[in-house]
């Protein structure tokens, strides 16, 4: 079971994806996700330039050892790149390691606590009636839950809702490039207008629809407290990263003002991101991706710290987690007893023409499938044809004065 080859394959259908191919001696072939959204090469080179030749005619089994070896091993821990380089290898040995069980991965990590994933999917507009449609759009296709993003009177476009040029659509932010695109912010118009947004669409969709919102990190812990309150009449499922809690004990301060579920972590990397966020309960849902937090490894013990607090998974599931990602999420949600909802932004016909996925979406609930292993594989073939495109996120600035801002 030695890995005879190590390839990090680069493809662009749309938006860019990286990835990592091992193959062992025996010809059984492993993936990882190791896509970090507009950072996209800085992994690569690190996979390609110091971790592969690690991992040439090394054993494929001891997956523990192979994560401690490359996490320790390099001396300099933590951050987006290092952490998304380790996720790859560990994703892609535990890929392997379920081909060789002729499993689907679920299986290895305990076998199925659920018979598919809720999942939530993106509804937004400019305006309350483009909104409204686009939830319409949700329910039809079956979604059971909805995360909700308007825009704000007096500001041009915003992140997160759709026709943003800066969008993570399908294909989101391929193309916008040589500089990132730039949005002007103004917290207070926001605040003030949220809060109604919630109240329509309470009235006209009921009790029963689970709703959810994203405040992209743009609060201070005191404005996310005032934010939390004024929504508790509309019962929110979670908003979500309503600072960016670096200050992690800023939660402390949202937390004692509000009952609104909170849900933080997909910049995090690490356990220790949420040591305090979790061991003080000060959040409700954990939102790091396999693809970003050093892989299932790594992942797996994350949820387990959270569940100690009765805190679930609500991991990351945008269009730049790489489909590989996403099936590594969707075996680990529905193996874990602590599972929350998952974010599932469907990809692009021409992303899927590159990954081959075997997951399905029917009533509302994702399930993984039960091909052996992950059930991605990526045709190389097809990839080629997409080569990569230089891009970025967009920059938030405040409207009042061009400050750059929490975006
Ligand atoms: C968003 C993401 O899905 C989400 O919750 O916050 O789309 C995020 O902006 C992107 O993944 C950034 O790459
Ligand atoms: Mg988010």
């Amino acid at each position: 079971m030695k890995i005879k080859s190590a390839d990090v394959v680069v493809t662009s259908p749309g938006r860019n994806f990286v990835s990592l191919r091992l193959e062992t001696e025996d010809g059984v072939v492993g993936w990882g996700d190791a896509t970090l959204n507009g950072r996209e090469l800085a992994v690569v080179s690190y996979l390609r330039d110091h971790v592969n030749p690690l991992l040439i005619g090394r054993d494929a089994g001891p997956i523990e050892d192979t994560w401690q070896y490359l996490y320790r091993g390099a001396y300099w821990r933590r951050g987006p790149v290092t952490m998304a380089a380790v996720a790859a290898v560990d994703t892609a040995l535990w890929d392997i390691k379920a081909k060789y069980a002729n499993m689907p991965l679920y299986e290895l990590l305990g076998g199925r606590s659920r018979r598919g994933l809720l999942s939530y999917g993106h509804a937004s507009g400019g305006d309350l009636p483009q909104l409204f449609d686009s939830i319409d759009q949700h329910l039809d296709e079956g979604f059971r839950a909805v995360r909700i993003q308007t825009g704000v009177p007096g500001l041009g476009p915003v992140y997160g809702v759709a026709g943003d040029p800066g969008d993570q659509g399908p294909d989101g932010s391929a193309g916008v490039a040589p500089r990132p695109s730039e949005e002007l912010w103004d917290t207070r118009a926001y605040l003030r207008h949220l809060p109604a947004v919630f109240e329509a669409v309470r009235a006209k969709y009921g009790p029963e629809l689970l709703l959810l919102h994203d405040g992209h990190h743009r609060m201070t812990p005191t404005q996310a407290a005032q934010l939390g309150k004024r929504l508790e009449p509309y019962d929110l499922f979670w908003l979500e990263d309503c600072t960016p809690a670096e200050n992690q004990e800023g939660l402390r301060l949202v937390r004692a003002h509000t009952t609104t579920p909170l849900a933080l972590g997909e910049t995090f990397n690490t356990i220790w991101d949420y040591k305090t966020l979790i061991s003080e309960h000060l959040i409700d849902y954990v939102r790091s991706a396999v693809t970003h937090t050093g892989g299932i490894t790594a992942m797996r013990k994350l949820v387990d710290f959270a569940a100690m607090h009765q805190i679930k998974a609500g991991m990351h599931g945008p269009t730049d987690v790489s489909p590989i990602g996403m099936a590594a999420a969707l075996h680990l949600g529905l193996a874990i007893h602590n599972f929350g909802i998952q974010e599932f932004m469907p990809h692009s016909e021409r992303t899927l023409t590159v990954f081959r996925t075997s997951y399905r979406f029917e009533d509302g609930l994702l399930h993984p499938g039960d091909r052996p292993g992950l059930g991605v594989e990526l045709d190389l073939e097809a990839a080629a044809a997409f080569p990569y495109e230089a891009a970025y996120l967009p920059v938030n600035r405040l409207a009042l004065d061009g400050t750059v801002h929490d975006w």
